[in-house]
């Protein structure tokens, strides 16, 4: 079989993976689970030089999970519902878009969130424009066993907006209108979660949509999950991610949490950045049967 080359990317986790071409028609079952287990053991992955045409994009992300097709918005491709641009600047009311710009988790508002999202490079800015990455695993395990037997089975309440541990720094998501939020109820998600393949436990979504613990008063759940994310949001567990053109950056949703670089005004043209987007549900199809 084909090996690829994995190397460590200059953060503090995640890897390089090359020698791979994840169009290709040779790009076997095997190798895509191998390039899997490398992702679910390195939660964070970035593949240079790829050459994706919209159509082997998708198809590229339909092999790791169902993609989630988001409500009709300027960011959705009308020829490819599955796919969302994502650019720094908001065209329609010329101002820098912010949209992402705060830590999160993929949907962690929904009661099926992500279990993995793709970004693919189109056009690259000079100058900013980094994802940053969170390592949550790694986090849950440089817990004490004290911490983890304590929050091994706590639910967290979460609801789309700004949580009750939101870090400094982070912007807020754009707010929702009564109906839209209608469609998305408050629902809870284990603070500690199992990884979905490999049952690997990672602490989940601790800042972003949280909202509340069951059955703990509100300001001692607001406590924990700030100190639990004083710990994780340390530079020890985050990678900061400079985008070249044609980069893939894809990662595991679960174990993970990141956020977008925050811009104050319009970019220049050649700060313009074009990535495009695929998020997925479940687990890839290669291991149901
Ligand atoms: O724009 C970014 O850097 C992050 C985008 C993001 O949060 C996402 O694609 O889920
Ligand atoms: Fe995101």
């Amino acid at each position: 079989m084909h090996t690829f080359k994995v190397k460590p990317l200059s953060g503090s986790f995640g890897v390089e993976v090359s020698d791979i071409d994840v169009s290709s028609k040779y790009f076997s079952d095997e190798e895509f689970k191998k390039l899997l287990f490398i992702l679910y053991n390195n939660r964070l992955i970035v593949i240079r030089d790829q050459n994706l045409t919209k159509v082997e994009f998708l198809d590229f992300g339909k092999r790791c999970g169902n993609p989630i097709r988001h409500v009709i918005n300027q960011s959705r491709m009308s020829d490819f519902p599955d796919i969302l641009t994502i650019t720094n600047t908001d065209v329609a009311n010329d101002k820098p878009s912010n949209g992402a710009a705060q830590w999160h988790t993929d949907q962690s508002y929904d009661t099926e969130p992500a279990t993995s999202t793709i970004l693919y490079s189109i056009k690259a800015p000079e100058l900013g424009g980094e994802t940053l990455f969170c390592d949550l695993m790694g986090a849950y395990n440089a817990l004490p066993e004290k911490t983890q037997k304590k929050i091994n089975s706590l639910k967290v309440k979460h609801l789309w907006g700004k949580g009750i541990a939101a870090r400094p720094g982070d912007i807020s998501p754009p707010t929702l209108s009564k109906e839209q939020l209608n469609n998305v109820p408050q629902i809870t998600h284990p603070l500690v979660k199992k990884h979905p393949v490999t049952g690997d436990k990672t602490l989940y979504s601790i800042a972003g949509t949280s909202r509340g613990i069951i059955g703990m008063p509100l300001d001692e759940a607001r406590k924990l999950l700030l100190s639990l994310g004083d710990h994780a949001f340390q530079d020890r567990f985050i990678t900061e991610h400079k985008y070249r053109e044609n980069d893939i950056v894809l990662w595991d949703t679960t174990s993970t949490m990141h956020s977008a670089t925050p811009l104050r005004e319009l970019p220049k043209p050649e700060n313009i950045r074009i990535l495009y987007r695929i998020s997925l549900r479940g687990i890839p199809s290669i291991f149901q049967n």
